[in-house]
């Protein structure tokens, strides 16, 4: 049966992914994020391609206010939201701690785990309203290991692991189950907006093996959210096979 998906972050990446995924599947979806012409032009062609209803929505997740407007005025056929994915987040800059710029720090902060709180308060009560709902955190390796160099950028996914056991426990009355799907390196515009646009640099983090890719993350988000009501994926932790822990990999680089 058609759900209801809500991606945030749905412009590029692991959401865009999903965006696609799910719409391939025959559901309706909510697409977020800053970028109008990229959600604009996603919108037009999954209607167009997939034949189903999508709604885009041009959102900074930092904005409490903003998140709560725009999911107040959502239309009334779009309000019940069957699974959230908390995906929109981003790592900006790897340096020592002492090195660390905190603008940088308070996007990340702000972004990945305020976000992540804004929108989850905004629809949980939307969920509420019919007791059923499914929220699916993007969390990372980089929630399970901290690697040096990446301090805040790990301490916000530590979070997100945390508030999603936090809202598992929460939201059990409800009936809305909640789960973590987190990735390893994966190649997407993630390490592009960690570099600042420093293109070569981005693509050397994916130099030697081969990275996970934006479909492979949303084919495991995919499976996570169709499993019957009475099974839940808690945290699900995927990789590239050359890659064992946040800082080992298998390289060729010859
Ligand atoms: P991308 O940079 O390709 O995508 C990030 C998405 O987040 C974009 O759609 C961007 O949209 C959106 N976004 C960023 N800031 C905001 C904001 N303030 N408000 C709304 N949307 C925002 O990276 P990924 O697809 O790789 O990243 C998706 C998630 O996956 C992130 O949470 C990331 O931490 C996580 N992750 C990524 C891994 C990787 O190796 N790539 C591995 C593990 C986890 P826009 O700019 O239009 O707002
Ligand atoms: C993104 C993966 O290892 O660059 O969360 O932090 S990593």
């Amino acid at each position: 049966m058609s759900k209801t998906i809500f991606i945030t972050g749905a412009s590029s990446g692991i959401g865009e992914a999903c965006a696609e995924k799910f719409a391939s599947t025959k559901n309706q979806l909510i697409i977020c994020g800053r970028r109008e012409e990229k959600i604009h032009a996603l919108r037009k062609r999954l209607e167009t391609q997939y034949g189903i209803a999508v709604l885009g929505l041009i959102l900074d997740v930092r904005d409490k206010e903003a998140v709560h407007n725009a999911i107040k005025k959502l239309p009334y056929h779009w309000k019940k939201v069957d699974v959230l994915i908390n995906n929109a987040g981003l790592a900006k800059g790897l340096s020592g701690i002492d090195q660390g710029n905190s603008v940088d720090w308070e996007q990340m902060i702000d972004t990945n785990i305020k976000g992540l709180l804004y929108v989850s308060q905004a629809v949980i009560p939307l969920m509420k309203k019919n007791n059923s709902g499914h929220i699916i955190n993007i969390g990372s390796i980089a929630g399970v290991e901290t690697y040096p160099k990446g301090n805040v950028y790990c301490a916000t996914k530590h979070a997100v692991a945390s508030l999603t056991r936090g809202m598992r426990m929460d939201l059990l009355p409800q009936g809305i189950k909640v789960s973590q799907v987190s990735p390893g390196a994966t190649e997407t515009e993630f390490s592009i907006v960690r570099f600042d646009g420093d293109k070569q640099k981005a693509k050397d983090v994916y130099k030697g093996y081969k990275p996970l890719t934006a479909m492979d993350v949303a084919e495991v988000i995919y499976f996570v959210a169709s499993l019957p009501p009475h099974v839940n994926v808690n945290d699900l932790l995927l990789m590239p096979t050359a890659q064992a822990s946040a800082t080992v990999f298998h390289k060729n680089n010859s």
